[in-house]
């Protein structure tokens, strides 16, 4: 420990902490810019510099450590100079357009400006503009770039894909994809990391919210939503709402006041692709077991990840064959709707119009793969909005969603059990898969929580479990750096499992690149949190006892991976 003064304040704090710890540490917020704790410390910005006794010049608290004896100023005449010279500097070279931005109101260049009262800019305007791809989901504004380098390092640390880097020089140094390639030519997960760590309007979704309030508008259209299990972890987070509040069911209500015909639960298909899915395993151990020339090779990997998908599929070709055949429960999801269900329903194939609610943005890419099309070549899912767009759409909307009531989903593909909610954290799918494994192979249940092991955040786990006598290897992986490790290490042959589930966001969705942003902080725990409690309290906790799922299998698929389950619900990866 070490004793510093910090704004008159004297305390203890460990030898390796940084001044802007330290200050945190007893309440002094010190401002920052492209500072991330872990993945950008560089100082780049300087707008975190403070004063030090005895320096010669102003130091940036966020990448230097404190001293014993260290006496520092945080908010110094000198110090808020400097600030707001470095401040106007980037303005100066920032498309400052806030009422025509998507950030606005959740910008971090905004709150530092306004808070050190810049309202006048001394230095001339140079704004450089890039070309981008406007129908890729994923969108770069270079104009509002601070250069702050937080998505290089994210997409290179967390991801390991390395899509962005810094080019030019001095004051036209600006980042974009690397070798200046178009994004759609390099191996971008669209995972959406890059948006959810930027301070600023740099990076954002296509938004995709007019084609939904155009359909909601036609009388010919019948609107389905689909609401992903991490949506419910998060919702309510910019609306100003508490967890309590922010239920699916009140979302559901908003929904249909919106003009939604029909709001259903995505929990529902992530059942039953526990059931597809769980099949498969069970079939492909059976045959790897077997032995023989054609055998399969293991480990299956699960494929409800589309940014996973479009990354193994770009950087681990030879993988392919092993990720699971199953679509994810969002293609499941407007597959059923859009067959089985519009009949039940009493609507032609061709009015109904899905839209799911995610927290993520390539399941943009994943609505839109030419493979996941109904038979007339209409899109299974027609729409796939974030989390932030489905806020944006009821801010637009005009309501005051604490006014609204909760209101149970609509049936029958408005129910999901426990196991299909903790889809939505890393593991969860695993543990899910698991549960059923077991049903289907012993003839009972397992205790609910008898795979509680899967649990956990390290970025790559494994475990090992008794199925009726054969040891079943399991491992998880979440980021994809993570996820880069574990598929090397199985090509070594260092490690050895059945069944691998892997999620491209920190967290699995819940930390999704489509989830309400709040800089600098994580939530994929709290949001975990919330998709434990409502496993834990769900009355069915066992994807094989969703009783609307049963009667899907009973009055129109058959069974798992039966003739028509194989064409609607699965998918060879090919596009
Ligand atoms: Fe997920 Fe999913 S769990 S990928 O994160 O499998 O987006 O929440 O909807 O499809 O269910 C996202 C979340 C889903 C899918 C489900 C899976
Ligand atoms: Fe999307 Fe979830 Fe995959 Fe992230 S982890 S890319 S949010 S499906």
């Amino acid at each position: 420990m070490v004793t510093i003064t910090i704004d008159g304040n004297v305390c203890e704090v460990p030898a390796n902490m940084t001044i802007l710890e330290a200050a945190a540490s007893v309440g002094i917020k010190i401002p920052t810019l492209c500072y991330l704790k872990d993945l950008n410390e560089v100082g780049g910005c300087r707008v975190c510099v403070v004063e030090v006794e005895g320096a010669e010049h102003l130091v940036a608290a966020c990448n230097n450590t404190v001293l014993d004896g260290m006496v520092v100023h945080t908010n110094t005449p000198k110090v808020r100079a400097a600030r707001m010279t470095n401040v106007e500097l980037l303005l100066s070279q920032h498309d400052s357009s806030c009422t025509s931005c998507v950030r606005s109101g959740n910008c971090t260049l905004q709150t530092v400006a306004n808070d050190l009262g810049i309202y006048r800019l001394p230095y001339k305007k140079h704004v450089e503009h890039n070309s981008w791809d406007r129908t890729f989901p994923l969108i770069r504004d270079n104009e509002k770039c601070i250069r702050c380098l937080r998505c290089i390092q994210v997409c290179e640390k967390v991801q390991g894909l390395g899509v962005w880097d810094l080019t030019n020089r001095a004051s036209h140094a600006s980042v974009d994809v690397r070798g200046r390639k178009p994004i759609t030519e390099v191996d971008c997960a669209a995972c959406g990391q890059c948006i959810t760590h930027c301070p600023v309007g740099a990076l954002r979704e296509r938004d995709d919210t007019e084609r939904v309030f155009d359909a909601m508008a036609d009388p010919n259209k019948v609107v389905m939503f689909q609401i992903a299990p991490a949506v419910r972890t998060s919702w309510g987070e910019e609306l100003g709402l508490s967890r309590e509040e922010a239920t699916v069911e009140r979302l559901c209500s908003l929904l249909h006041a919106m003009g939604a015909s029909y709001v259903f639960d995505t929990d529902f298909s992530a059942d039953l692709t526990i059931m597809e899915e769980g099949s498969e395993l069970l079939h492909r151990i059976a045959e790897h077991d077997a032995g023989g020339e054609d055998a399969p090779a293991l480990p299956l990997m699960t494929s409800c990840c589309p940014g996973w998908v479009r990354y193994v599929k770009a950087r681990y070709p030879q993988f392919v064959p092993q990720v699971s055949t199953s679509k994810s429960p969002q293609q499941m999801f407007g597959a059923m709707a859009k067959t089985h269900y519009a009949d039940v329903l009493g609507v032609e194939a061709k009015d109904a119009f899905c839209v799911s609610v995610m927290p993520c943005v390539a399941k943009k890419t994943e609505a839109a793969l030419p493979t996941m099309v109904g038979e007339s070549g209409d899109p299974d899912v027609d729409v796939a909005l974030t989390v932030r767009e489905v806020v944006r759409m009821i801010r637009a909307s005009h309501m005051d969603p604490a006014s609204y009531e909760d209101r149970e989903l609509d049936r029958p593909l408005g129910f999901g059990t426990g196991a299909g909610v903790i889809f939505g954290t890393t593991g969860g799918v695993m543990e899910a898969a698991l549960r059923s494994a077991y049903f289907l192979v012993v003839g009972e249940n397992p205790a609910p929580d008898a795979f509680k092991e899967v649990r956990g955040c390290d970025g790559w786990r494994e475990a090992v479990f008794d199925l009726n006598g054969r040891e079943l290897r399991v491992a998880i992986a979440h980021g994809l750096a993570n996820a880069g490790k574990l598929l090397d290490a199985l090509e070594r042959g260092a490690v050895h499992y059945d069944f691998v589930e892997v999620m491209a966001c920190p967290g699995g969705c819940v930390g999704g690149g489509g989830q309400p942003i709040h800089d600098g902080v994580e939530l994929a725990d709290e949001r975990t949190a919330v998709l434990r409690a409502l496993d834990h309290d769900a009355q069915i906790r066992f994807s094989h006892e969703n009783p609307d799922v049963a009667a899907c299998y009973r009055d129109f698929l058959g069974e798992p991976l039966s003739e028509l389950s194989e064409k609607l619900l699965h998918t060879d990866h090919t596009a």
